[in-house]
């Protein structure tokens, strides 16, 4: 057992339109670009201007793009190098990447998974794929890729059983993740890796990057945002929770592959407000980066309670 307990040191939502990469024009990726999308690559610069002044040890990722039909799996081998090319976009995505796993955290999720009646499974096929959206999240999150990474699949619950039934094991999975990350003794930052609306639109600009055709796919996209936004800005994660089935449903959100849920039940759904870094568009679909400073609330909430006690 460690000295000391492990600790969340934030978690983030950080989606993961290819688009983004592209646009930066990292060597790991062929296409070239001129651009495009600064609005949230800028607040993407943010986030990390954020997380550099954090000490953490490891970053669990939970992505949409890795699917899996019968409960989650985590990736379960210490090394996984190749190049990721985007099924929909291989015109804007085709990275190069070579990756390390803590397996040690990763396994110690799976049993926790078990504990909560989840079925969980360790991948160990060294010739495995790495999912885009789990390269580009961690790309744009810490393009130095200078620490472990934790992956976590996406189960199939909402669409084979309902929505309500999809977040009762997210939040289930998130329980899970926060017992494993105590026990390990490391300072972990989390990452949901998800659109917020979703509806996109068909045809692609030429350029891809001409931003004259980029906005929102339609008003109600733009109103769902940003309630969930505003709700995560109030720090009212029950409420959003509640929420989520209507929006998943009506702004056919990427939320419905678990990410954010997850999140959010890791942190035992936070009172404490969100920063939002950004909100902007990919192919129409609304994306934001958020960050929920969990330490830095908890270690407020701690020295908040102890002044009550000495001024009373
Ligand atoms: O996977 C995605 C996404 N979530 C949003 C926008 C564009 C492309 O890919
Ligand atoms: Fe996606």
């Amino acid at each position: 057992m460690p000295d000391q307990p492990g600790e969340i040191v934030a978690g983030v939502l950080a989606p993961h339109p290819p688009h983004l990469i592209y646009a930066e024009n990292p060597p790991q990726n062929g296409p070239r670009s001129e651009g495009g999308w600064e609005e949230l690559r800028w607040g993407y610069e943010r986030l990390r201007e954020r997380l550099d002044k954090l000490d953490y040890d490891v970053i669990l990722v939970h992505t949409p793009h890795w699917k899996t039909v019968v409960g989650t799996h985590l990736l379960g081998l210490p090394h996984f190098a190749s190049k990721s090319v985007d099924p929909i976009f291989p015109n804007l995505f085709r990275y190069t990447y070579d990756l390390q796993v803590d397996v040690p955290l990763s396994e110690a999720i799976a049993a926790e998974g078990e504990r909560e009646g989840l079925v969980m499974k360790m991948m160990r096929n060294p010739n495995f794929r790495v999912d885009y959206g789990t390269i580009t999240a961690c790309h744009l999150v810490n393009p130095r890729w200078d620490k472990p990474i934790v992956v976590l699949s996406s189960n199939r619950a909402y669409f084979y059983y309902s929505n309500e039934v999809g977040d009762a094991t997210m939040l289930a999975l998130g329980r899970a993740t926060a017992r494993a990350i105590a026990q390990s003794g490391k300072r972990a930052l989390l990452v949901a890796t998800n659109s917020l609306s979703h509806r996109h639109f068909t045809v692609e600009p030429d350029p891809p990057e001409d931003m004259s055709h980029e906005h929102i796919y339609n008003m109600n996209q733009h109103l769902w945002d940003m309630r969930m936004l505003k709700l995560m800005r109030e720090g009212k994660t029950r409420q959003l929770v509640a929420e989520l089935p209507d929006f998943n449903e009506h702004a056919v959100s990427e939320c419905s592959d678990g990410s954010l849920t997850w999140l959010l039940g890791a942190l035992d759904l936070p009172s404490y407000p969100a920063k939002v870094h950004a909100y902007g568009t990919v192919i129409g679909t609304g994306n934001a980066i958020v960050e929920w400073p969990h330490a830095e609330a908890k270690a407020a909430a701690a020295l908040a309670m102890k002044t009550a006690e000495v001024s009373s």
